[in-house]
């Protein structure tokens, strides 16, 4: 059979397609075109040879060629000519695109301060850089993920997390050298402790699943921490099925444990931390009693887990975003990083390493001291006057430089403290899957003057809010670099975009230069801006390209392990940790300064059986939204084809006992609701889920169904969010975003009722 394909590129991945957090090596295979046409993509596989992913990779990715193909990707700039909601667009040229949209914002600048402006993505894709870049040269603070309640998705881990060590850490699976498994200087983990995350669906926050199971293979043994059975829990040797948004009460549980039981490292407790006493004392409220009660964890398993990972070093432990939701995460963040702390798993061969990027490269500032740093201290003070929830919450005025997403949407309905104008939304599709409390940021978004997209599909956003949308381009149209920890990498541009759709890089690039033409004098090219980024590797853009497109850092910064021996850790360059005492704090000395709670603390869901109990009486079912399809990024790919047959439906899953009492057959469409909405799901028998929880995956809106209002793809027929509170959920500012603890009921559907379901927007 003769090859379809007249040559193999090598990139690397980080969204669109597969949606992803990204990092694989892939290879592209490409069918030159006669006349001048774009190279054709006929296939694409994964790179055997790339040490991130040596050769696997996602169904998403496998199914690229549907994506950037799709018949329904959008590839023109485009406007609103109708009302909101009526779907008419229409294509204008990227001049009148980007010219109208630098005439509104200015005048909203102009007229009410650039703050009046709310710069929104979504989830970490290659977004972060390019809109924290457009949102300062426009001279906005209010940089969000808006949507998602209390920035619910790493920020809170993060940041709770540096409190403790000062820095941010993943389970060491070998990542941060080129040689991985092979390299003497790591250790296989003796266990490693999963904990609310599935990262073999998902490859979440820069971590591949299939690293774990690497691991598995050379030895470790698993904990894992989840009230669903997953792939993983199911070869555990202890599988704690917990509570929903329980975690913080675990965690303190493990560390009394640890405490009372000595099984501790005490040569690192005694040189490098402070505040155990007081620790110590703490934890004394959380026996195992006290936990199980807390948890459903039975005590002899919290005991046995507790002590397989404690008294077995190294071992690591990898969380996830369920973390984030949890009530007061930061707290919960905090007292999970005191157990590899305690422990004596920081840092170490098969520990909990300290994540950074590679050559400490940063694309964007992060923190306050990284703006200071970029911007200048004036530049800090500003935009801190103005970001929504600095006043109110501490970590948003000094860890993570996001706004609180919760006040922000009361505030674009409220307009108090003052006004918001217009958004700017460039990967994010909030009233498809991301936003808690679906109506109230559709409100919002109505409420705006001026509202633009940035997407590569037509989606219930789009359909409802847009004014202006701009195209974007897919992985293999655009050039860009990844340092997400380790290695530096190229994404390169294979062959011209389709139609005219433009990298998100080159769109905010154009607007930045135009919002501030200082910038001017620094950059003529997006590529200047790389090369700079680039400089402490000892390459530029196009030299990296030319070495196969990855470098990692051979001495330094990202170099594993025990640099709070040698002052990597520390801006100062002493030895130590990044925290105001230079230890490890047990006992938070920012915490103390800021007002808050020192030391990590147990809340309870907002909703749940011991703070609302009348109201579990009227819902007796929690809500788990949210696990991850492997077929489906959030709310993508429901129109890939070679995806959705995997996948086809929205469903529930729930225990055949529960469902049996309500009427309910595997298959049957039913109702689920609380005092907020409802909306259906397709019913999926689960022997494994807890008799009290259901199980619904989130992002649901699909394609195929009418996009006009009031339909807008059945997002308000499928959407879970619905139902989900979106309210402040954490004394700091950041977690508690309630998606994992709904009280809801779950029952058959009315005749009639499942289709006036699209009608009831509000
Ligand atoms: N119920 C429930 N809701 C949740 C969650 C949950 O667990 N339960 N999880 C939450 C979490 S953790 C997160 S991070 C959010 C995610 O929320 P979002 O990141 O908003 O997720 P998506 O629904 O994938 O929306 C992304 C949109 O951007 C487009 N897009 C994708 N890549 C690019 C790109 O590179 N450039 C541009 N311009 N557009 C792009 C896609 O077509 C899509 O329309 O959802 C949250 N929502
Ligand atoms: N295929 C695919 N991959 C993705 C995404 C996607 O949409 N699709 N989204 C990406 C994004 S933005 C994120 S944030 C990550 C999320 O990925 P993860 O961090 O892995 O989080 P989830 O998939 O929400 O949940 C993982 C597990 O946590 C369990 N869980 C739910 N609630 C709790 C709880 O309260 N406590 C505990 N201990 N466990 C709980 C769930 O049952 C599930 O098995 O995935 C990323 N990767
Ligand atoms: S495996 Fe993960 S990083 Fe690799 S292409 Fe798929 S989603 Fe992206
Ligand atoms: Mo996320």
């Amino acid at each position: 059979m003769s090859k379809n394909y007249d040559r193999i590129e090598n990139t690397t991945v980080w969204s669109p397609g597969p949606g992803c957090h990204g990092g694989c090596g892939v290879r592209v295979f490409l069918k030159d075109m006669p006349d001048g046409q774009p190279a054709k993509v006929v296939k694409i596989e994964a790179d055997p040879c790339h040490p991130w992913n040596q050769g696997r990779t996602c169904s998403r990715l496998l199914a690229y060629t549907r994506y950037l193909y799709h018949p329904d990707r959008l590839l023109y700039p485009m406007k609103r000519v109708g009302e909101r909601g009526e779907g008419k667009f229409e294509r204008i040229s990227w001049d009148e695109a980007l010219d109208t949209i630098e005439s509104k914002f200015k005048q909203f600048r102009e007229e009410s301060g650039a703050e009046s402006v709310i710069f929104v993505q979504g989830t970490g894709r290659d977004i972060n850089a390019p809109l924290t870049f457009l949102t300062y040269a426009y001279g906005s603070p209010n940089l969000s993920q808006l949507g998602l309640s209390g920035q619910s998705c790493y920020t809170p881990r993060i940041t709770g997390a540096c409190m403790v060590d000062g820095t941010l850490t993943v389970a060491d699976c070998s990542q941060f050298f080129e040689k991985r498994y092979e390299d003497p200087r790591w250790e296989v983990p003796k266990y490693i402790v999963v904990w609310a995350t599935n990262p073999g669906v998902g490859c979440p926050d820069g971590f591949q699943g299939h690293w774990v199971v690497d691991c598995m293979k050379r030895g470790s043994k698993l904990i894992v921490i989840d009230p669903r059975a997953t792939w993983f829990s199911s070869r555990a040797e202890h599988f704690l099925q917990t509570r929903p948004g329980s975690d913080g009460a675990l965690a303190l549980g493990m560390l009394h444990l640890i405490i009372e039981n000595e099984w501790y490292d005490k040569d690192f407790i005694d040189k490098w931390t402070q505040g155990l006493p007081e620790l110590r004392e703490r934890c004394r409220e959380y026996s195992p009693e006290v936990v199980e009660r807390l948890t459903w964890v039975p005590k002899e398993v919290l005991y046995e887990a507790t002590k397989a990972y404690a008294t077995n070093s190294p071992s690591a432990i990898h969380w996830g975003m369920p973390i984030d939701m949890n009530p007061e995460a930061t707290t919960v963040a905090q007292a999970i990083a005191m157990l590899w702390c305690i422990t004596g798993n920081f840092d170490v061969p098969g520990g909990n390493v300290a994540a950074r990027g590679a050559f400490g490269i940063a694309m964007w500032p992060i923190n306050q001291s990284q703006v200071l740093d970029t911007y200048g201290a004036e530049f800090l003070e500003k935009i801190n006057d103005k970001r929504i929830g600095a006043k109110e919450f501490p970590y948003v005025a000094n860890t993570r430089l996001y706004i609180q997403p919760d006040l922000a949407v009361e505030q674009m309905l409220t307009g108090k403290p003052y006004k918001i104008r217009g958004t700017y939304i460039q990967t994010s599709n909030l009233l498809g899957g991301n936003a808690a409390d679906l109506n109230k940021h559709y409100n919002a978004l109505r409420n705006m003057e001026f509202n633009v997209l940035v997407d590569l599909f037509h989606n219930p956003t789009t359909m409802a809010v847009a004014d202006i949308i701009l195209p974007a381009a897919c992985f293999t149209e655009r050039n860009s670099i990844r340092v997400w920890h380790t290695p530096a990498q190229v994404i390169r541009k294979l062959h011209e975009p389709l139609g005219e759709a433009r990298n998100d890089w080159e769109i905010n690039f154009e607007l930045a230069l135009r919002f501030d033409p200082k910038l001017r004098e620094k950059y003529t090219k997006l590529e200047d801006f790389f090369d700079e980024k680039l400089k402490p590797s000892g390459h530029t853009f196009e030299s990296l390209k030319a070495i196969g497109g990855w470098i990692f850092e051979k001495e330094g910064v990202s170099v594993p392990y025990k640099r709070y021996e040698t002052g990597l850790l520390r801006p100062d360059g002493k030895p130590g940790f990044a925290t105001p005492s230079g230890k490890v704090e047990f006992y938070s000395l920012n915490h103390e300064a800021w007002g808050l709670d020192p030391l990590p603390f147990y809340r309870e869901p907002p909703e749940s059986e011991n703070v609302t109990p009348e109201l579990m009486k009227k819902y007796p079912l929690v809500m788990v939204t949210g696990r991850r399809s492997p077929v489906y990024f959030h709310s993508e790919h429901r129109n890939i084809d070679w995806l959705r047959e995997v996948d086809p439906f929205p469903i529930v899953e729930i225990n055949p006992k529960i469902a049996k009492e309500r009427g309910l057959k595997d298959g049957d469409w039913c109702i689920i609701e609380n005092d907020r909405g409802k909306f259906t799901r397709k019913v999926m028998y689960n022997i494994s889920m807890n008799a009290k929880c259901v199980s619904v995956p989130h992002g649901w809106w699909p394609p195929e169904e009418e996009g006009k209002a009031p339909h807008y793809f059945g997002a308000w027929k499928y959407n879970c969010n619905k139902l989900v509170l979106s309210q402040v959920g954490s004394s700091s500012g950041y977690g508690g975003g309630a998606y994992k603890t709904v009280p809801v009921n779950v029952r058959r559907a009315e005749p009639g009722e499942i289709e006036r379901l699209g009608e009831e927007i509000r």
